[in-house]
């Protein structure tokens, strides 16, 4: 199974930091795909719903040192 969710994340300023972001959430268990917006400020990530949450992911973001909210 799969569902897609947009992650608001704050203080990315350079495409490192997009690049960053991509190459370690992609590797996190049950993270399909994810592509970073600097311009926008978000991620879209798709996931499988049986293996991690829109909040887990937020959370590993926001551990990396960026401010990441759920969207409503
Ligand atoms: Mo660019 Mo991002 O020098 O944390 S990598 S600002």
């Amino acid at each position: 199974c799969s569902k897609v969710t947009v992650i608001n994340i704050e203080g990315m300023t350079c495409m490192s930091c997009v690049q960053s972001i991509e190459g370690l959430i992609s590797k996190k268990p049950g993270v399909k795909s994810i592509q970073v917006s600097l311009v926008n400020n978000n991620g879209t990530v798709q996931y499988d719903p049986a293996v991690t949450s829109p909040e887990d992911i937020r959370a590993a973001i926001e551990d990396m040192g960026f401010d990441a909210s759920l969207l409503a």
